[in-house]
């Protein structure tokens, strides 16, 4: 039975192995990739059973998926063959410092045909957490309703709902209809989960304690902004505080932080511990992911984590 709900696109991603731009990059390292299905590994290999709804092309990418799925042990009674449409995949540079260059082959893929519908396939007996990403409701309209549905469904069942609006300015027709939709998804979550300069874009403001206002008055009952080796900001209830965070002694690959940051933020939640603790995991585990190549190879067993957190004390 599923603790979590996640709704997404999976994605075949080749990392180059080398630094070097997406046009002369040579030699691809193959992963498996999608925000949706990164927080699904992260969950599941703490301990959290997960359901991921998504839809795979019935091709040689759709099934490498479905068998990453069964490998990590991610419940796949959601996850679908659709004979019409390819699986998508993605290019990712590799670079020194910063952020990669990302390209992707998804237009029309199987995933991007999620609708309602399959959300309403969807048994919520046990569920108590649904975890949504603004990447989801970016790539169609039906894949924008399903993400709605999936909320109120949610609600109907009594499951709390986390939004990571995670922007991917390039799967939007443009900014403003991004941040008008995203925005709207953030109003109705429980935890919305902002990267400090996601927010300034979505927002206007500069200030993390501005960026919460916004959404704490739109109705989010409780907003944790992301700030990198800086921590956390958290407001919730009446409190406001920061949470710091952990020395990385070597950034490999930026990308996967905040799903890595998500699923320290739900499992702690689910297991009954306080926000300071559960942001505390956040930053712990998007540590953890930025130090490896992928953008899920970092996310952590119990153990694994027990032992970042015994090499990093004091921090
Ligand atoms: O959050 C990381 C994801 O962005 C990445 O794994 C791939 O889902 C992806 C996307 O659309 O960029």
């Amino acid at each position: 039975m599923a603790e979590v709900i996640l709704f997404g696109e999976p994605l075949t991603l080749f990392a180059s192995e080398h630094v070097s731009d997406l046009q002369h990059a040579d030699l691809f390292r193959k992963f498996l990739a999608g925000a949706e299905v990164n927080v699904s590994i992260g969950l599941t290999r703490l301990g959290h059973p997960v359901s991921y709804v998504t839809k795979l092309g019935n091709d040689p990418f759709g099934h490498f998926i479905a068998d990453k799925l069964a490998k990590e042990g991610i419940g796949t009674q959601n996850a679908t063959f659709d004979d019409a449409h390819l699986t998508g995949f993605q290019i990712k540079s590799r670079v020194e410092n910063g952020d990669p260059d990302i390209f992707y082959f998804r237009k029309n893929s199987a995933a991007s045909t999620l609708s309602p519908e399959d959300i309403d396939q969807v048994d919520f007996a046990g569920v108590r957490h649904v975890h949504l990403t603004g990447i989801a409701p970016a790539l169609s309209d039906s894949c924008r309703a399903a993400a709605q549905r999936l909320i109120v469904r949610a609600r109907e069942n009594g499951a709390t709902v986390s939004f990571d609006p995670n922007l991917r300015p390039s799967l939007w027709k443009d900014e403003a209809t991004m941040v008008r939709t995203l925005n709207a998804f953030a109003a109705q979550s429980d935890i919305v989960l902002p990267g400090i300069g996601e927010g300034k874009i979505l927002t206007g403001f500069e200030d993390p304690a501005q960026i919460a206002a916004f959404y704490r008055s739109a109705g989010a009952k409780c907003v944790i902004i992301k700030m990198g080796g800086q921590g956390a900001y958290v407001s919730e209830g009446t409190r406001a505080f920061t949470v710091p965070g952990f020395k990385v002694e070597r950034i490999v690959d930026t990308v996967g932080a905040g799903d890595g940051f998500s699923v320290g933020v739900i499992s702690a939640r689910l297991e009954g511990k306080s926000f300071e603790e559960a942001v505390g995991r956040g930053n712990a585990i998007g540590a953890m992911q930025i130090a490896v190549q992928g953008d899920n190879e970092g996310l952590p067993t119990p153990a694994q984590l027990e032992a970042f957190y015994a090499a990093h004390q004091g921090q």
